[in-house]
């Protein structure tokens, strides 16, 4: 496995690499959701990128950069014993040098939900996504489902931008207890942790209505609200939505694909989560 974080390098070890070449960009603090992408990606492609970058134009000004987890030993351990190829790794300075001064701003799909409560969130992802892509140019990029709004993203800017990548959505991996996995879990007190399958139960609730013919946009998003606040541990519910899988537009009715999401504050992080009825 080659780690690399001089961008030419990367460049020139894709352009050389075996043919198709799978990406899976990643902020590190590797999981199991994480590997999950991995194992998928090194099955379908001859060479397997990914990348470790925890991208500060994603954060905003109030959210905890400096604090977010990293352990670089240890997840480019996770990648070599995953049989990737390369890892790009980069510096700040890299990615966003003196005088960088581009942007990739998703419309309608990007104001919504998580980026209507992380303003700028999406701007940050989608210009180091496009970065990411333009440097590796790798034949598919993978993704989880566990972040539903960000894959959505990703599909319009590859769409609208032409660039030509096969985007792969992988499931979201849960632990037994159905909270998903995420690096953000790591800040939940052991108590919290006990508390946060609510949020699972909370979309499995919605998925049971539905099942039984409620079709009914607000009722469904009622009854998550009514799981969530039955957890005295969730201090705070950010959204929950059932809205069209495809544009993200709140359903008074529920007729095609329907992405059923949230965000509550529980503790210290905000925990995100969602399925998809029908
Ligand atoms: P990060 O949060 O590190 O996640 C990297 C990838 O792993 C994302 O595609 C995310 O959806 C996926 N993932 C995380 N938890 C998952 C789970 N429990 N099941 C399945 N997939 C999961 O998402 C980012 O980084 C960044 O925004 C990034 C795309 C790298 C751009 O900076």
């Amino acid at each position: 496995m080659r780690v690399v974080t001089d961008r030419n390098e990367m460049a020139r070890l894709c352009r050389e690499a075996l043919r198709p070449l799978g990406l899976v960009p990643t902020m590190g603090a590797l999981h199991g959701g994480h590997l999950a992408l991995v194992a998928q990606a090194r099955r379908e492609n001859a060479t397997l990128a990914a990348t470790i970058f925890v991208n500060p134009a994603q954060f905003g000004p109030h959210e905890d950069l400096a604090g977010y987890p990293r352990d670089l030993e240890r997840d480019l351990a996770l990648l070599r014993s995953q049989g990737v190829d390369l890892v790009y790794v980069p510096p700040v300075e890299e990615v966003y040098p003196p005088g960088f001064d581009t942007w990739v701003e998703v419309g309608r799909l990007a104001a919504r939900l998580e980026g209507a409560r992380r303003p700028g969130h999406f701007r940050g992802v989608a210009t180091v996504v496009t970065k990411l892509l333009a440097l590796v140019r790798p034949d598919r990029a993978y993704f989880g489902q566990k972040d539903a709004q960000q894959t959505l993203v990703v599909r319009q800017l590859v769409r609208d931008l032409d660039i030509g990548v096969v985007v792969v959505v992988v499931p979201t991996v849960r632990d037994p207890d159905g909270l998903a996995l995420s690096s953000r879990n790591a800040y939940l007190t052991t108590e919290q942790r006990r508390a946060a399958p609510v949020v699972y139960r909370a979309l499995c609730r919605a998925e049971q209505l539905w099942r039984r013919g409620e079709r009914e946009g607000e009722r469904l998003r009622r009854e998550v609200r009514l799981a969530l606040q039955g957890e005295r541990l969730v201090e705070e519910i950010d959204y929950v939505s059932v809205a069209d899988a495809a544009t993200l537009e709140e359903l008074d009715r529920v007729a095609g694909p329907a992405l059923v999401s949230l965000a509550v504050k529980l503790g210290r992080p905000h925990l995100i989560d969602n399925i998809t009825l029908g």
